[in-house]
């Protein structure tokens, strides 16, 4: 199937499954991934990208399925090493994983942005994507708890998003701009897809860039998103938990109330069918088909339903 340019708002693990399942259906020259910062983080004075890291693996073939995040066949002599002299070694980082940090932050240091790193890292692994951080300025996810401030990695790694959520806060976003590749895959393409990942948390951190969202808006027509709670439930993460926890739905509904106005189309698993009805009466168009990507002909048919 062919259809010009498509951008696709990601996050991490849910939109590396449909990035790939696109490139498998269409010519991954033409996609481009617009990414989450949000969760970015400095430890050991290395900056880490998780989302962009998680999406780069996958399309590469290398990421580890079992974990959802980092390289397959990873040793961890470092954290093991750092863990034994007392060091921060809840967030791990495995040995091979850790030269894409050295390197990124040996570039950062010299001068180059995120996007020139993140295109070096995409060449070096022979990406066909083009992947794009949505801000070369930093910008943080921290969330209000229960047991107070915490940034996004300390929720969601260190109390493994347990703790409940008053609010998330994106902090340094009104000072931040999209980079103008950003804003250029956004205008041109002809169809932006907002990948199965957390609405809240790594969908609304790039809406809230500065621009981002006017574009979207205008653009609502031609925008279609996948759904990342299927009956209620959040495949992987604190999706579902967090929808209720900050005012939410936590559904297929929910999903559709929290992108009112910013998309034509929301696209909905199987065991939602019931709810399609009421989506539609919102005046958003509604695809029911199968939106778990485990197996590959499913993540292939999600795709077909993107790009049709
Ligand atoms: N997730 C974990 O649950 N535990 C970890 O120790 C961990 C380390 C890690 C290192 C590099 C990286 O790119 C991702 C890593 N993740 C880890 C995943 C990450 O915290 C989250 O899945 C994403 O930020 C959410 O999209």
């Amino acid at each position: 199937m062919v259809l010009g340019v498509i951008t696709v708002l990601s996050g991490g693990v849910g939109a590396a499954r449909l990035l790939k399942a696109l490139s498998d259906e269409t010519d991954p020259s033409e996609l481009t991934a617009v990414v989450n910062v949000g969760d970015d983080m400095v430890l050991h004075g290395l900056t880490i990208c998780p989302d962009l890291d998680t999406i780069a693996y996958t399309l590469a073939g290398l990421n580890n399925d079992d974990l959802g995040w980092g390289l397959a066949g990873e040793t961890w002599r470092v954290m093991d090493e750092l863990d034994a002299l007392g060091g921060e070694a809840w967030f791990r980082l495995g040995d091979r994983d850790l030269a894409t940090h050295l390197y990124r932050s040996q570039r950062l240091s010299e001068g180059a942005t995120k996007t020139q790193v993140t295109a070096e890292l995409g060449r070096h692994l022979k990406l066909r994507v083009r992947l794009l951080p949505v801000t070369d300025d930093s910008i943080a996810t921290v969330f209000d708890t229960e047991v107070g401030e915490l940034s996004f990695q300390e929720y969601f790694v260190k109390h493994r998003h347990g703790v409940v959520a008053r609010s998330v806060t994106v902090r340094g976003v009104e000072q931040s701009s999209p980079s103008p590749e950003v804003i250029d895959a956004l205008e041109r393409s002809e169809r932006i897809v907002i990948a199965p990942s957390n609405p809240l948390i790594s969908i609304d951190p790039i809406l809230q860039v500065p621009g981002v969202r006017d574009i979207i808006t205008r653009r609502r027509d031609d925008v279609v998103a996948v759904s990342p709670i299927i009956n209620g439930v959040a495949l992987k993460g604190p999706a579902d938990r967090l929808l209720g926890e900050l005012g939410y739905e936590a559904s297929c509904v929910g999903v559709a109330n929290f992108y009112d106005g910013l998309i034509g189309t929301l696209i909905i698993d199987e065991a939602d069918a019931r709810h399609a009805p009421s989506i539609e009466a919102t005046g958003i168009r509604v695809i029911v088909t199968t939106t778990i990507m485990a197996e590959r002909e499913n993540a292939r048919r999600l795709a077909r339903a993107v790009l049709a």
